[in-house]
């Protein structure tokens, strides 16, 4: 006989709140999968007692950054089941040396996931940076959310009100509303104040969790030298208007190279060529 689930509640009964978040360059793949029997290959993890409020695809832009991943995994894991999500995490990892284009992986990122399961929620993060606290929930909701609005590396301020990088989170829906994230940004900068312009082009607006459960660490790391600044931004992000019904998913092209289920990520390398 077959028992209906709840849906879980809307606050999680597991969070603990403020979180000690040091990197510890020491974790291994192993290590982390030790502490997280329940997480399926791919990558992916459902609450068993209940039915998730949401199905989310965690979206991480990726080249050449295994001991971010590392310490992203080990901390992230955890605080998801705690969250109970129905999650499944994507690497998605950009094939080659030329130049990195963040924007484009999360398009490629979005449009395999659903290919793959019915998400109703997308979290793009950066595979460097990790929330100080489990309130900061990785979900959607009615206006896109930014999450990581309380970094260290900007002392724990927002930079800017209209800032939109880093970790953020959107429905399908407002996903589609936007046409997705430019393609064309080639380098380091001004995708994610593209992407902040268009939702408000669109009519939405950004909502935030407060500064203190908003707080999040950034790995310290350099700049690579095939993601350099792109110096085209500030004249792009001044035309988002124009750009935004012709440059998104319904001009997104890539070669998919491989999908692989490891036991802690969905990892989907991608030729997304050159700029
Ligand atoms: N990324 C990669 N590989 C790369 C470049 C970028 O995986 O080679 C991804 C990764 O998810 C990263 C994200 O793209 O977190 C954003 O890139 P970033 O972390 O380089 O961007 P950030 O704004 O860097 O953090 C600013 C340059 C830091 C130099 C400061 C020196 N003090
Ligand atoms: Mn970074």
């Amino acid at each position: 006989m077959t028992t209906e689930l709840p849906k879980c509640p809307e606050t999680p009964p597991l969070l603990v709140g403020p979180l000690r978040i040091e990197f510890d360059h020491s974790v291994t793949f192993e290590g982390i999968r030790a502490q997280n029997s329940a997480v399926q290959p791919g990558g992916s993890w459902r609450p068993t007692n209940c039915i998730a409020q949401q199905k989310v695809a965690i979206i991480i832009p990726f080249r050449d950054r295994e001991s971010h991943l590392k310490q992203w995994l080990h901390f992230l894991h955890p605080i998801l089941q705690r969250q109970q999500l129905d999650y499944r995490v994507y690497i998605i990892n950009q094939y080659g040396e030329t130049t990195f284009n963040r924007a484009k992986l999360m398009n490629v990122g979005f449009t395999w996931a659903l290919k793959q399961y019915d998400f109703d929620c997308f979290v793009f993060s950066d595979v460097d940076i990790v929330p100080m606290d489990d309130r900061n929930l990785f979900k959607c909701y009615n206006q896109p959310r930014h999450l990581s609005v309380s970094l260290d590396k900007f002392g724990f301020r927002l930079p800017y009100s209209r800032i939109f990088g880093g970790v953020s989170a959107m429905t399908k829906e407002q996903v589609t509303k936007i046409n997705g994230y430019p393609n064309n940004y080639w380098g380091w900068g001004g995708e994610d104040d593209d992407v902040s312009n268009r939702l408000s082009i669109r009519g939405m607006s950004i909502s935030r969790p407060d500064s203190i459960i908003g707080r999040c660490r950034m790995i310290k790391h350099g700049k690579e030298s095939n993601n350099p600044g792109n110096p085209k931004r500030f004249d792009y992000i001044a035309h988002t208007g124009e750009t935004i019904d012709r440059d998104g998913l319904n001009s997104l092209h890539y070669q998919l190279l491989s999908v692989e289920d490891h036991p802690l990520y969905t990892n989907v390398t991608v030729n997304i060529g050159t700029p």
